[in-house]
């Protein structure tokens, strides 16, 4: 015979009329990359809907809410890329995206709707991918029809049957890996008669990622496997990178209005204890469901692989820290964001001054600065090299501003802001006799801690500090004791790594 290829019938596995407007059409597509069935042939009162091209939003922009009150056939277009990116302060990642952001593009589709999906793999990726979205009803959530290598486009259609907020990741083995490079984000279906309207609309997730190096160690990091597998990221953020939501990229609202944060797991492992300190969630649509069923809550829980829509009024000026309850993440391992309210003060609803400012505001905001001026002092170095060796001094004063984030994410909180300690309690480091006549003995208190009687400038105290040598690199303290050494009128050399390093391994 010469062609016994007969015709594939139509890849239409159901058709029922659930409403006048809406048709309910599963289309499911089956079979893996190498068995693609070709275009489905879509019954007429499927090809009469209206098309429309989705518009995608990157994080933490949402799409405008859907006023169409009937099903359309959605045509989605989502790109992937392989992107080298900020994941934090002088530490770079290697992101596998959807569309360039991590997480992903926000989807905003309607119950109904049938969704012709395109995934374009960039020809500059160096490796397969496909997508999950759970979204869908059909084997592997559309895996199994969107495996595309570099430089080619899959697609496949299904029908969102259920209204939800649901994440969407790359299932390609190993599926961790892909998913801890980045490739998480959502899709909301909303539901026929729409979401309630709200004055503002934002995009947050959650993810963790497995780093070769510690929490800041710095210059380009890849995945780590087994600390993947033994659950250990040093990174657990908001929206792919360390202050992704603080100073100027924080979200805003004026007093008065409403606000409602979509907020998904990717993982691929963590689950979340969301809260945004000083506010309480009006209403909680609890994983991704669309019945709000609690109403009053602080803390919401997020499952890895899952979401949860909050929603809330804001009446009082000033700035919310969103963080993961489990706070070592948020204070040593990056998931802090900033909600930051402008309007009239509300003197009756709350009356003093922002206790945030210094509580941990302060540090996102004064690391944010100093970020932006360490960005510039690295300017100035790479001109400065090329005409003039002498680079010490810039040396010392880029060392200051990498030791005042450090400072201001973990010093401050006992020795103070403004480096004056507290009586009886904490001791000054600003002109502290103690910490500027010995620097090795400097360097041995932040790296192994202190205990027993201490006496600075003439006061003695007798507490105990934590060692740092596990959770600061070499670098960092040399940084720090720069910074507080040379602060609130301080004045010394700066310390080195290399100092560090020696003292750290010092036996007694
Ligand atoms: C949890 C609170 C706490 C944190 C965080 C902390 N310290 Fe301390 N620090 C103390 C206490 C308490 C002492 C005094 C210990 C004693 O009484 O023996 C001390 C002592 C010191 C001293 C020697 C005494 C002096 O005043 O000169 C230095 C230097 C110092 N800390 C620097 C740092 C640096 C730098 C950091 C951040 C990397 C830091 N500390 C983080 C509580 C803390
Ligand atoms: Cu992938």
């Amino acid at each position: 015979m010469k062609n016994p290829r007969i015709p594939t019938a139509l890849a239409v596995a159901g058709l029922a009329l659930a409403a006048a407007l809406a048709t309910t059409v599963i289309v499911r597509a089956e079979g893996g990359p190498s068995d693609p069935k070709g275009p489905v042939v879509l019954p007429p009162e499927v090809l009469a809907l209206p098309i429309e091209q989705a518009i995608l939003t990157s994080p933490p922009h949402v799409p405008a809410p859907i006023k169409r009150k009937f099903s359309a056939r959605v045509v989605v277009n989502l790109e992937v890329r392989e992107v080298v990116g900020r994941l934090a302060d002088g530490v770079e990642y290697t992101f596998w995206t959807y569309g360039g952001s991590v997480p992903g593009s926000f989807i905003r589709i309607r119950e109904g709707d049938i969704v012709e999906f395109h995934l374009n793999n960039h020809p500059s990726s160096k490796l397969p991918h496909n997508i999950d979205l759970h979204a869908v009803t059909g084997p592997g959530g559309g895996a199994a029809s969107t495996f595309t290598a570099p430089g080619h486009s899959s697609q496949f259609t299904f029908q969102a049957l259920n209204p939800g907020l649901y994440v969407y990741h790359c299932a390609t083995a190993p599926v961790p890996m892909h998913i801890g490079n980045g490739m998480y984000g959502l899709i909301l279906v909303e539901p026929k008669d729409g979401m309630p309207a709200v004055d503002k609309e934002y995009y947050v997730m959650q993810g963790e990622f497995y780093t070769t190096g510690k929490f800041g160690e710095e210059g380009l990091q890849s995945f780590d496997m087994a600390k993947a597998i033994d659950e250990r990221p040093p990174y657990i953020v908001f929206n792919g990178s360390v202050g992704s939501l603080v100073g100027d990229k924080a979200i805003t609202a004026k007093t008065g209005e409403s606000v409602r944060i979509y907020f998904g797991v990717g993982g691929p492992n963590v689950t979340s204890s969301f809260h945004v300190i000083g506010e309480i969630f009006d209403k909680v649509w609890p994983e991704g469901g669309m019945k709000y069923i609690q109403e009053n809550v602080q803390t919401t829980m997020v499952p890895s692989g899952g979401s949860a829509i909050v929603e809330f009024k804001v009446e009082v000026p000033g700035t919310y820290i969103l963080v993961d309850h489990s706070l070592t993440r948020t204070f040593n391992k990056g998931s802090l964001g900033m909600l930051k309210v402008t309007g009239p003060d509300n003197r009756v609803i709350y009356s003093g001054k922002e206790v945030d400012a210094v509580y941990i505001g302060a540090q996102a905001e004064a690391g944010s600065d100093s970020a932006k001026r360490e960005a510039e002092l690295k300017l100035q170095i790479a001109d400065a090299t090329k005409a003039n060796p002498l680079i010490a001094g810039l040396t010392k004063e880029m060392q200051i501003e990498k030791g005042k984030q450090v400072y201001m994410g973990l010093c401050f909180a006992c020795h103070q802001p403004d480096g004056k300690g507290l009586p009886m309690a904490f001791p000054p480091l600003a002109g502290s006799d103690y910490m500027l006549s010995d620097r090795d003995r400097a360097v041995r208190t932040v790296l192994k801690g202190l205990t027993g009687p201490v006496t600075v400038n003439g006061q003695t105290i007798n507490s105990a500090m934590p060692p740092q040598e596990a959770v600061l690199t070499d670098a960092q303290i040399a940084d720090v004791l720069t910074y507080v050494s040379n602060t609130w009128g301080n004045k010394a050399d700066a310390f080195t790594a290399a100092q560090v390093k020696a003292i750290r391994n010092e036996t007694h």
